[in-house]
């Protein structure tokens, strides 16, 4: 039978290892700070050895400027896993959404694992599940890594998403006017790289990372074609290109947020 990869993708202190650990049977290091893993680690699934996990590094983003961002980004867009179980800490969801965000741009089919879950239930707050499944276009599965709860349903999920081998849909985060220009920027890119990364890349070429973008060879026709594109979008907003992409990602987050979380009423913090 084939081997399946499946990537852990999350920011620091999320749970990555701890679900790893539990998956694999590993004792990778836990612990309450960033930074730990700076190596993916890999390690066969319990239940199914031809499964293999992958204990990313932990980080806020792919843009990638730190040494754990390199080896996240390279694995997810260079190395190709079967899919990712993106992992998030639900009592930073805001924050970590922003990561989620760009995984859902990196063509690969995803689960995303809400996690501490159990913490959730403590604070009285409350996540539409079903509703940001909906609004991320991906499978969402509430777990607790710590208490074992939910894991198997995660994984299974992962494993379905990674067997159909279909890619995120591609869920559209930006301002129309990004959006509109990304689109136009994917027309020309189009047979430079797999069809798959066509939106990331999209989205690369639109901020002018040009370190991210050198595998596609654009042809200085193809440059001269897109700049006026990517000129255009900044003239109207008024901002720059990279700095506009941060921020559509900033104003859907907070929409998400919106949509898709109930936070328990404030009590009063004094002592009865
Ligand atoms: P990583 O940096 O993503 O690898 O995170 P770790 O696995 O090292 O976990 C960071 C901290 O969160 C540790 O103290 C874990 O015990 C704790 N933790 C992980 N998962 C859960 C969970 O589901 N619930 C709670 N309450 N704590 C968790
Ligand atoms: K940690
Ligand atoms: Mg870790």
């Amino acid at each position: 039978m084939a081997e399946t990869f499946i990537g852990l993708a999350g920011n620091p202190n999320c749970g990555k290892t701890t679900l790893f650990n539990e998956l694999t049977g590993s004792n990778g290091y836990v612990g309450n700070w960033p930074g730990v893993t700076v190596e993916k680690k890999q390690a066969p699934w319990r239940v199914d050895k031809s499964v293999t996990f992958v204990d990313l590094p932990g980080i806020y983003s792919l843009s990638p400027y730190t040494p754990e961002e390199v080896v996240s980004r390279d694995y997810v867009v260079n190395e190709r896993p079967d899919a990712i179980i993106n992992l998030v800490d639900v009592t930073n969801l805001e924050r970590n959404l922003y990561l989620t965000t760009q995984i859902l741009e990196a063509g690969r089919p995803v689960v995303v694992g809400l996690n501490m879950c159990d913490l959730l239930k403590e604070r009285g707050d409350v996540v539409d599940t079903a509703a940001l499944s909906s609004r991320l276009g991906v499978p969402v599965v509430e777990v607790s890594a710590l208490k074992n709860d939910n894991l198997d349903e995660l994984v299974r999920k992962a494993l379905s998403a990674g067997a159909k081998g279909v890619p995120v849909a591609g869920t559209k985060c930006f301002s129309p006017e990004v959006e509109n220009a990304l689109a136009r920027i994917a027309a020309v890119i189009s047979g430079t790289c797999d069809a798959s990364l066509e939106r990331w890349y999209s989205v690369k070429v639109f901020e002018r990372d040009t370190e991210a973008i050198r595998p596609l060879h654009l042809t200085k026709d193809q440059t001269a074609a897109i700049e006026p594109v990517i000129k255009s979008v900044e003239k109207k907003r008024g901002d720059d290109a990279e700095s506009l992409i941060t921020s559509d990602r900033y104003d859907w987050i907070a929409e998400t947020m919106e949509a898709c979380v109930k936070k328990a009423p404030k009590r009063l913090s004094v002592s009865e």
